[in-house]
């Protein structure tokens, strides 16, 4: 029984929406209530009845180094000793910057806002401004924030404008969006010859998080970038959730595809609010003030996240990454063997520190795929594991990340945990 995150759950119902603070986290995905985090400590969250759990949400991908990470605690508390925000220059955004070029550097030049939804806002502004265009061509699945540009379903055909996926989102802006299935080339050639004079940029997260994980197949990110040259279009990846998760450098490390245009969040703020668009000179060059395209944050830059995401990019070697990755094969790995002990159609992959697995027998290679997977089997096997004190994000459209808190006692223990949790959802 969780009697304190009842209560606290019937308050927050009664002052925000849903009783959360956005939307995922009610857990509508799955059903049943949410429980209410007391704290967070490495690989573990404790909730207000004192439950412990190993969790594989860390935050939506933005822990790293896990919960309360000691030297991000470090970082925190001494640059909070001057202060918490200026709205002013400071060195440490500078230093923050440098680094991110010297692990991205195809991010020429970049500019610090405090989410990822301001960062694919601001890209795709700059997009349209640096190509006199205005539609853009997004993909099935990906979730790029809540930017009215981006809360657009697909048309019938994948050459059909976009319609609102949200009221208040206006016809004619959801318009200029198009989207075409992922790691579908036809289906962007099919969007290409019908609008390719018009589009502004190609935005596309490089392995989905948002669907689920859906890897990239070879030819897809190369295809895009051929497409984007092809066409005259910008070819933007958003790495919100893969930068610094999927390889040290991202998805340009790890694919060999450099995009026009990157976003970045999560981890860049190692827990606390920051995210970054940046890429090619002479695009960054024609942000304000440099150039005309506005774009503005009070908290833009915000010491303290500057200095949690500073402390965190530095710990976060490529070694470090090396052995997170080892630990996520390893999860997977298990996951998969003990699905097929038990004769459950399951499908898992991973790329570095970021998981995913649908209870399907084939690959899951797009959203349609996602979506054809067994979603009750998801949901009974979701709440049986929760019972066991392992947290799998509360949706089966959603990834999952391991951070270098988790070590081989935590994944020997998930694995014992998700045996039985297999073994009890089946039923
Ligand atoms: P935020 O505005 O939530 O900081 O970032 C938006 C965003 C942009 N691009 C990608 C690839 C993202 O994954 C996100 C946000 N991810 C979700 C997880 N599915 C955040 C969790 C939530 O919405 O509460």
């Amino acid at each position: 029984m969780r009697g304190r995150s009842a209560a606290i759950m019937a308050r927050a119902r009664d002052v925000l929406p849903g009783g959360v603070s956005s939307p995922v986290r009610a857990f509508k995905g799955v059903g049943g209530e949410p429980f209410v985090v007391q704290r967070g400590a490495g690989a573990r969250l404790v909730d207000v009845d004192d439950r412990e759990y190993i969790d594989y949400v860390m935050s939506w991908g933005a822990l790293a180094l896990g919960h309360a990470s000691p030297p991000v605690l470090d970082a925190i508390a001494e640059a909070m000793q001057g202060g918490t925000s200026f709205g002013a220059p400071t060195e440490i955004e500078v230093e923050l910057a440098e680094l991110v070029r010297q692990r991205m550097p195809h991010l020429e030049m970049l500019r610090f806002v405090s989410t990822g939804t301001e960062a694919t806002m601001s890209a795709i502004r700059l997009a349209r401004a640096a190509t006199g265009r205005d539609r853009i061509l997004k993909f099935d699945g990906c979730y790029h924030g809540h930017g009215d540009a981006f809360l657009v379903r697909a048309g019938s055909g994948v050459a059909t404008l976009g319609l609102p996926d949200s009221p208040g989102v206006p016809d004619v802006l959801a318009a200029l969006t198009l989207s075409a299935p992922f790691n579908d080339l036809d289906g962007v050639r099919g969007v290409v010859d019908g609008h390719g004079d018009r589009l502004a940029a190609i935005i596309v997260e490089p392995v989905i998080g948002n669907a689920g994980f859906i890897a990239p197949e070879p030819a897809f990110l190369r295809g895009l970038r051929a497409t984007a040259d092809e066409v005259g279009a910008l070819l933007i990846f958003d790495e919100v959730m893969t930068g610094f998760r999927i390889a040290p450098g991202g998805a340009a490390e790890r694919f060999g595809v450099r995009a026009d245009l990157t976003t970045i969040g999560k981890i860049i703020g190692g827990g606390l609010p920051a995210a970054a668009y940046g890429g090619r000179r002479d695009l960054m060059d024609m942000v304000a003030p440099s150039g005309p395209v506005y774009q503005a944050g009070t908290l833009s830059g915000n010491p303290l996240a500057m200095a949690a995401g500073l402390a965190t990019l530095r710990l976060l070697t490529p070694a470090l990454h090396q052995k997170v990755e080892t630990r996520t094969a390893r999860l997977v790995a298990g996951m998969r063997t003990l699905a097929a002990r038990l004769g459950i159609p399951f499908t898992a992959d991973s790329a570095g520190s970021m998981f995913g697995f649908f209870f399907r027998a084939e690959p899951v290679r797009s959203f349609a795929d996602a979506r054809a997977s067994d979603v009750s089997m998801f949901r009974r096997f979701f709440h049986a594991a929760l019972s066991r004190g392992v947290y799998f994000a509360p949706s089966p459209f959603e990834a999952g990340f391991v951070s270098a808190a988790h070590g081989d006692a935590d994944i020997d223990a998930t694995l014992e945990r998700v045996e039985q949790a297999m073994d009890e959802a089946r039923a």
